[in-house]
């Protein structure tokens, strides 16, 4: 832990009767008392309400005033950091963060939980209904958005000093409906009724050009330089939200832009009387970080997408900058102050926009300015899908970013001369290397950019970085192989054990104290008691307590009764082919043909719990949740089943919906094709709240499965190598559907319109995808799962053993916290150490004048 020396910037002229806050007023008190007070003041002068026509989101909305608050004295001594000469500072660049609410996770960082619950309980008020009243941010599509949470999560609780930087969507990830059982996108307005937790920073706001055409000239010292001459400028306003760590000080900041118009642009059309005109461009401006492309994998590559991913990185830069230069420091110093991840290639124009921010704008050489930026940079992949790799038209890019066009193409040009040395003749593999993809319709490519622009780059999951190297990134691999690294995802704990399973973060406890929240591999002496009758008990009684809210939760919701002693077994994810929600589905077809046949059958009770959104324009998706439901509609009401199989699908799966999911489940489905899935987090949080994994050996499933116990871990499927070779051998479906004969029943089944009505055509698509093409291997992989579904139904009708599993999976999963991910990026990559933030008895003048 570092302590750094205090530090006035040079430009501070501190008033001498610059007002100072006392600590134990109605913004800091913890009293039970203060808090009340405080919170009536702020209904009454924020909201403007009196209690008794306070709305239960006014009511809200005052406490979250409350709490924050009490977050401001760390934050604004945390910002002071960014600022010191001597501080290094982790940049997280990502265009998504899924952040799921604050107020519950705030009050758990500040430890004064109980004291507000309290203030309000002598309120006469509800806390959890008024916790309920909260909208997610959901600033992104899935896992790699909110894998940027859980690692901002951990920045802060490390006391890492970060900044995350990404794009305030005015409207997130749609709220999605079922109507007649198909998907339904709703606009997310998660900002209507205001969002306590930014403050907007108008006075950090920049500017950000884009289109029009590039000039060169030569500059008083007689050096080549150019100019750019943009169509456009958009103004990008930055909006602070503080990311407070577990029992720290430290607060770090997630700076999110938007953007707006620029106020002088185009007064040429004001003055040719073309107001309208001018008011058009304005409304243009503010379409950049209007929505959020709903799709995970893959990506669109639409104008507007990369007009986006450019906005917030040249936001980010020149906020970089500007804090630089703040420091006192020059630039060719950035990369010791500064270092970037890059999450995905989302924000990968950054190497090309921070070498036009040196070379251009602020007049270094171009080879200082290439040491910078690679030694700045560095690259996370998250996908191993060849239609998820981002690739942008030249002439697409040209239109917007003619000047980046040039920069790229230089990189490219001195970076294939250096190759060519090494490579002399190889022209396939330059071809490959290439950021220029020339085989066609040209395109830039992103990855590669990443590559070439960073000093490290990183996979997600042991086997997800070895297949990069042996495939997408082969040729890099082997040019650099010691940029390479693992870094295997994590997930936070105090989101996904305290905040959402408080029953078992008790019992934990109670049992082993409360290290394990900031150190999660002291899990580990959790099976000290594996073989304790009484503490099995709770961990029983524990489980079915939550399945009973869960339970109590679908049927106010969605009016099907579901049985909590029935087995919990969950799927929630985005809907993909790749993820296989549909061989979960054949899967349920197979019992419920089963128990057609004989109604008496002895099977163990299941509940199937599906979750997750369909990109809008994936169609397939949309049907196999249609499937979903169908199958759902007809399991659900038919008597011969009696109650043995129920199937739910959960609309609008997101955040806050998800923390009442994972605590409940029994058995978690993570049965994605091998070698498709990067790694998964969701099978992650799963575990670590004691549900047993089905899965394939994907991902960070065969981390998991290695951590957990093979014993202790439901595996079925071909390997990832297998798939190849399955693949490679001419994979014919229609065989397995035609030698199975309890696969074809169930596929004829759907065929026939079981679950439709009749209507034979609605899973045409589906089935025959499956039967005559079946690209990730359902088929192949049916009666492996199946034969493992019923290994788990047996293991489950012995409780005791099924529980003494269940316990063991979440003492042994303490490698998978985003606190062990973070420690290994800040080690091996970032070079960054601790930074304590001190806490002053008061505000003082200085820490007022905040970044
Ligand atoms: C992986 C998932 C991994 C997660 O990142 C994912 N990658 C994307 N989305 C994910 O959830 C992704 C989205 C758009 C473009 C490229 C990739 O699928 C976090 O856990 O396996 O690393």
């Amino acid at each position: 832990m570092t302590t750094l020396p205090e530090f006035i910037p040079p430009s501070t002229e501190v008033p001498e009767n610059c007002p100072t806050v006392a600590v134990e007023d109605d913004r800091t008190g913890l009293s039970v008392e203060t808090l009340r007070r405080a919170w009536a003041d702020h209904l009454f002068y924020l909201q403007g309400k009196w209690p008794e026509i306070a709305t239960q989101n006014d009511l809200y909305m005052a406490l979250a005033y409350v709490v924050r608050d009490r977050m401001l004295q760390r934050w604004l001594n945390t910002s002071r950091l960014y600022r010191h000469p001597q501080a290094r500072i982790v940049c997280y660049l990502s265009a998504e963060f899924l952040l799921g609410p604050h107020l519950g996770n705030n009050l758990i960082s500040l430890g004064i939980e109980d004291e507000v619950r309290e203030a309000v309980k002598q309120s006469g008020l509800d806390f959890d209904a008024l916790m309920a009243q909260e909208e997610e941010p959901g600033l992104g599509n899935g896992g790699l958005g909110r894998l940027a949470a859980c690692y901002m999560d951990s920045l802060a609780s490390l006391e890492i000093p970060a900044i995350g930087y990404g794009i305030r969507y005015e409207f997130g990830i749609f709220d999605q409906q079922i109507q007649d059982g198909w998907q339904v996108e709703v606009t997310d307005k998660w900002l209507q009724f205001g969002y306590p937790w930014e403050m907007a920073r108008p006075e950090y706001s920049v500017e950000v050009c884009f289109g029009g055409r590039t000039e060169s000239y030569t500059d008083t010292e007689g050096r080549y330089r150019v100019r750019w001459v943009p169509h456009q400028v958009v103004q990008g306003i930055p909006y602070d939200t503080p990311i407070m760590g577990y029992e720290v000080n430290t607060v770090n900041t997630l700076r999110l832009w938007k953007a707006e118009a620029v106020e002088s642009f185009n007064f040429q059309s004001f003055n040719v009387g073309d107001y309208y005109g001018a008011v058009g461009e304005k409304v243009m401006s503010e379409n950049l970080t209007k929505v959020l492309y709903p799709n995970d994998e893959p990506i669109q590559g639409k104008q507007l997408r990369l007009e986006q991913q450019y906005f917030f990185v040249s936001c980010a830069l020149q906020d970089m900058i500007r804090l630089h230069l703040l420091s006192g420091r020059t630039l060719e110093t950035f990369h010791e102050r500064f270092t970037a991840q890059l999450n995905d290639t989302h924000p990968a124009v950054s190497v090309a926009e921070l070498m036009r921010l040196l070379v251009d704008v602020h007049n270094l050489d171009w080879e200082v300015a290439w040491e910078v930026t690679r030694r700045t940079f560095a690259y996370t992949n998250h996908t191993l899908l060849p239609e998820a790799l981002e690739k942008w038209p030249l002439d697409l890019f040209g239109q917007s970013l003619p000047r980046h066009l040039q920069i790229i193409f230089e990189i490219n040009h001195r970076f294939m001369d250096q190759v060519r040395i090494q490579y002399m003749g190889n022209e396939e593999k330059m071809a490959r290397l290439s950021l220029i993809d020339e085989g066609g319709e040209r395109y830039i490519r992103m990855a590669n950019l990443a590559c070439v622009g960073s000093h490290a780059i990183n996979g997600v999951a042991a086997l997800h970085t070895k297949l990069l190297k042996q495939t997408v990134l082969k040729d890099f691999y082997e040019l650099y192989p010691e940029k390479f690294s693992n870094k295997t995802n994590g997930v936070t704990p105090r989101r996904w054990i305290v905040l959402s399973n408080p029953r078992l973060t008790k019992l934990l406890k109670d049992t082993i104290g409360s290290d394990w929240i900031k150190h999660l591999d002291k899990l580990k002496q959790l099976e000290g008691h594996v073989q304790n009758p009484s503490f099995c008990q709770h961990w029983r009684d524990i489980k079915r307590a939550i399945k009973v809210d869960l339970t109590n939760y679908i049927y106010s919701t969605q009016g099907i009764q579901v049985d909590p002693d029935s087995l919990f077994d969950i799927q929630v994810k985005r809907i993909h082919e790749y993820k296989r929600q549909h061989l979960n589905v054949l899967h349920i077809i197979t019992l419920y043909d089963r128990i057609r046949h004989d109604p008496n059958l002895d099977i163990v009770p299941r509940t199937f719990i599906f979750g997750g959104k369909a990109a809008p324009g994936y169609f397939v998706a949309k049907r196999i949740i249609k499937l979903i439901t169908s199958v759902a509609a007809v399991v659900n009401n038919d008597p011969a089943v009696r109650d043995r199989i129920k199937v739910v699908f959960m609309p609008d799966y997101n955040v806050t919906n998800s923390q009442r999911i994972y605590p409940a489940a029994d058995l978690s489905e993570q049965i994605s094709t091998a070698g498709k899935e990067a790694s998964g987090t969701g099978n992650m949080k799963f575990s670590l709240n004691g549900a047993l994994t089905i899965g394939t050996l994907d991902g960070a499933n065969v981390e998991i499965r290695d951590a957990v116990g093979p014993e202790n871990f439901f595996l079925f499927g071909l390997t990832a190598p297998e798939v190849e070779e399955t693949k490679a051998q001419g994979y014919n479906p229609w065989d397995y559907y035609s030698q199975n004969p309890e696969l074809k029943e169930v596929i004829d089944l759907i065929n026939a319109g079981v679950f439709s009505q009749g209507d034979r055509e609605l899973f045409k698509p589906l089935v025959d995808s499956l039967v005559y093409h079946d690209p990730y291997l359902l088929l192949a992989d049916y009666q492996s799962y199946v034969d493992c579904q019923a290994r788990v139904s047996e293991t489950y009708r012995d409780r005791d053993v099924w529980t003494r599993m269940s316990i063991t999976n979440t003492a042994r999963m303490g490698y998978f916290s985003s606190d062990r991910a973070i420690q290994e990026y800040c080690d091996e990559i970032w070079n960054v150490q601790p930074v304590a933030v001190e806490m002053k008895p008061y505000v003082q003048a200085n820490a007022m004048l905040s970044v």
